[in-house]
């Protein structure tokens, strides 16, 4: 028998309408959400580190203004996706404890380095690719303050994956050494960028409960299949192959067939022994170390006004 509230949760998510901050909800849910907002903010706040190494080196004052952009805006994100978790009652404070003592994870794909000024051009194209096609299904996600911050979220992305594009067809029109470079790249992210999607859907714990809700709109493997799809034409038109022997169209189905990621490497980089998870969390501790007296300061100033608006 269910209460007059999961009733009118239930009904609320049936219509599929919005769940607001106020408004009755399961503690499962609450925590899925908490966990998925939770995760997306860390992902878009580590993510600024592998293009953030080559603010330094961008090879033209162009190209810099384009990246420094970029990582600002995913700064950004990771900002409304703290507030829209602050609506379910954790912290920003406490969410960055979670990440920095590896009690919360990150999107795996930040955990592999960027060697060439190339794969800010892959990143943007294929990463940002991936987090669009992951994203625009979100827009319409049951809770409110998460669905509103990915549409703004998405707009941005959407300016990411053209940059990125720009980039490497530049390159592709470049040298040989240039479109070697854009090859190369392309063959270390493809395998990564497929694994964002999450594991396959009967090795995904979280999803059936996840789409029940209305939180998730699409399995693991649709989205990726979708995003398989979107990208060989693009490939085709940029002059690059993907490292897959099995990708081939299947009329039959109406989808690319591809190969199976590498599960077990997915696994190792989520348990946090991929090539780069000890830098990222080592990077994103110093950072908050180092910040703290901002926060002091921020906090005693506050007092200060408070105190004089008494006085
Ligand atoms: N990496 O049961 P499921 C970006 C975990 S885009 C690490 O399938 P779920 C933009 C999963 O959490 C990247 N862990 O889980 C950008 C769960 O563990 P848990 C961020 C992963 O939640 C571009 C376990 O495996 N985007 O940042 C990954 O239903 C360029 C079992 O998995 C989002 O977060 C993974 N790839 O589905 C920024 C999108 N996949 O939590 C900078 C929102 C799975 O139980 C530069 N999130 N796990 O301990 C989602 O859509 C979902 O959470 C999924 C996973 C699809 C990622």
């Amino acid at each position: 028998q269910l209460s007059a509230l999961e009733t009118r949760f239930e009904d609320t998510i049936a219509r599929s309408e919005r769940i607001e901050p106020r408004d009755w909800m399961p503690e499962g849910y609450r925590k899925t959400l908490v966990r998925q907002i939770a995760q997306h903010a860390h992902s878009e706040i580590i993510g600024m580190q592998p293009e953030g190494n080559w603010i330094t080196r961008a090879p033209s004052l162009r190209r810099k203004a384009i990246l420094l952009a970029k990582v600002q805006d995913e700064a950004g994100h990771g900002l409304y996706l703290y507030s829209a978790a602050e609506t379910l009652g954790v912290s920003r404070g406490e969410l960055t404890e979670m990440l920095i003592e590896g009690r919360q994870k990150y999107s795996s794909i930040f955990n592999y380095p960027t060697l060439s000024y190339a794969d800010v051009g892959t990143i943007g194209w294929l990463v940002d690719g991936a987090a669009i096609c992951n994203q625009v299904p979100l827009c319409r996600t049951s809770y409110g303050p998460y669905g509103r911050a990915m549409i703004r979220v998405c707009k941005e992305e959407s300016f990411h994956q053209r940059q990125g594009y720009e980039l490497l067809m530049t390159m592709m029109q470049g040298t040989d050494e240039q479109r070697a470079m854009v090859q190369e790249s392309v063959d270390r992210f493809w395998w990564p960028a497929l694994m964002m999607f999450g594991p396959p859907d009967e090795d995904s714990p979280n999803t059936a409960q996840s789409m029940a809700w209305g939180i998730k709109r699409n399995t693991n493997d649709d989205l990726r299949q979708r995003f398989v799809d979107m990208s060989v034409p693009q490939a085709e038109a940029l002059g690059v192959t993907f490292p897959d022997p099995d990708l081939k169209w299947n009329a039959e189905r109406g989808h690319h067939d591809f190969g199976e990621p590498d599960w077990e490497e997915f696994m190792q980089v989520v348990k946090g022994n991929g090539p780069c998870n000890a830098q990222r969390i080592a990077h994103r501790r110093a950072a908050h170390e180092d910040g703290a007296w901002v926060r002091e300061a921020a906090l005693a100033f506050a007092d200060r006004q408070r105190e004089a608006a008494r006085a």
